[in-house]
């Protein structure tokens, strides 16, 4: 019998007073900015999954497609026994690499790591029905804080870290994060990372611009995720959509302008927040790679680049990295 478990690290509790803290401190710098993990409630992945759909929105299409062409090569020349995905999210992507995985017969466990409980456990529960025998094993954290709370290896490990999400973090954290995903490694270990690439800015402004206006709302629910979170009284409809490519730090920036001056009253940490419309709260920043940097950032953290996979017309990249 397979086994399932959810556990969680994100309890009310806990949960709240970050949220507190990174909102009190956010909304009182200058520029005000929010951390884009607030952008996943339920309705925020909901919308997110929707981003993933849209024709302007690449990076989600352009790394499944690569992931199937390599998925059955890479199964096949690691074996790996578990799969620890970070950032799962509603699990699609990986099933090229579990089917491999279910294919070879090496495959024992899956374990997800996602922010949302609502998302990790649909995932979970549906992938327990498709793969006979697969454990599948949730974890709802941080993974900036709780990836200590991964279980025990069970055997040659394969860590995926895919849809670009490295990307919201900035070289420091980057780097920080690899090391300590590094640390999860053994010798014969190996960590997938997907990475938006450098291109046209155009067709990275789009991704980000989508005319159904879902990229907009995805931004927006983060007002009602500090509302609903700190008692708060923003009003997310009078906030403008903002995102553009900013070419020197190599980022999508996504910001939030309010066309009139906006005061909110967060009630339950007794701020109040006033935002001019000559300022913006930026919410999200999305760094685009090269395969060059993506090499210098691995080594930086101590890993080393193993396997290099890139889309056609450099769409994304896949890098395959192993400890040092
Ligand atoms: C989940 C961080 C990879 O940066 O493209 C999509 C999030 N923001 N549209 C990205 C996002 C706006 C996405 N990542």
């Amino acid at each position: 019998m397979a086994d399932f478990r959810i556990d969680h690290y994100l309890n009310d509790a806990g949960f709240f007073s970050t949220m507190a803290d990174d909102v009190r401190k956010g909304l009182t710098s200058t520029p005000k900015q929010l951390p884009p993990k607030y952008f996943y409630d339920g309705r925020g992945s909901d919308l997110f999954e929707r981003i993933t759909e849209l024709p302007e929105y690449y990076p989600m299409r352009e790394e499944g497609a690569l992931l199937n062409s390599i998925a059955p090569g890479l199964v096949a020349s690691m074996a790996p026994h578990e799969i620890v995905e970070l950032g799962s999210g509603s699990c699609t992507k990986t099933r090229a690499l579990l089917d491999a995985g279910r294919a070879n017969g090496c495959l024992r466990r899956y374990v997800a790591f996602d922010v949302s409980e609502s998302i990790t456990r649909l995932a979970a529960i549906d992938l327990l029905q498709r793969y006979d025998g697969l454990d599948v094993h949730g974890i709802v954290g941080d993974f900036l804080r709780h990836l200590g709370k991964i279980p025990t290896v069970l055997g040659r490990r394969l860590v995926l870290f895919l849809g670009g999400t490295l990307g919201n973090l900035y070289r420091d954290e980057r780097v920080e994060l690899l090391r300590q995903i590094g640390s999860l490694l053994g010798p014969d270990d190996r960590l997938l990372v997907g990475v938006d690439l450098v291109k046209d800015v155009k067709l990275i402004e789009l991704a980000y611009n989508d005319s159904a206006g879902v990229t907009a709302a995805f931004n927006r629910n983060m007002l009602s995720v500090v509302n609903s979170g700190l008692d708060g009284d923003f009003n997310p409809e009078a906030f403008q959509h903002l995102a553009f490519f900013n070419t020197t730090e190599s980022r999508i920036e996504m910001h939030l302008r309010p066309s009139t001056r906006q005061t909110a009253h967060l009630r339950k940490i007794d701020l109040t927040v006033v935002v001019e419309p000559a300022e913006t709260i930026w919410t999200e920043s999305s760094h685009k790679f090269t395969a060059a940097s993506v090499d210098e950032m691995l080594t930086a953290a101590g890993l080393s680049l193993r396997e290099w996979y890139a889309a056609p017309k450099d769409m994304f990249g896949l890098a395959l990295a192993g400890p040092a």
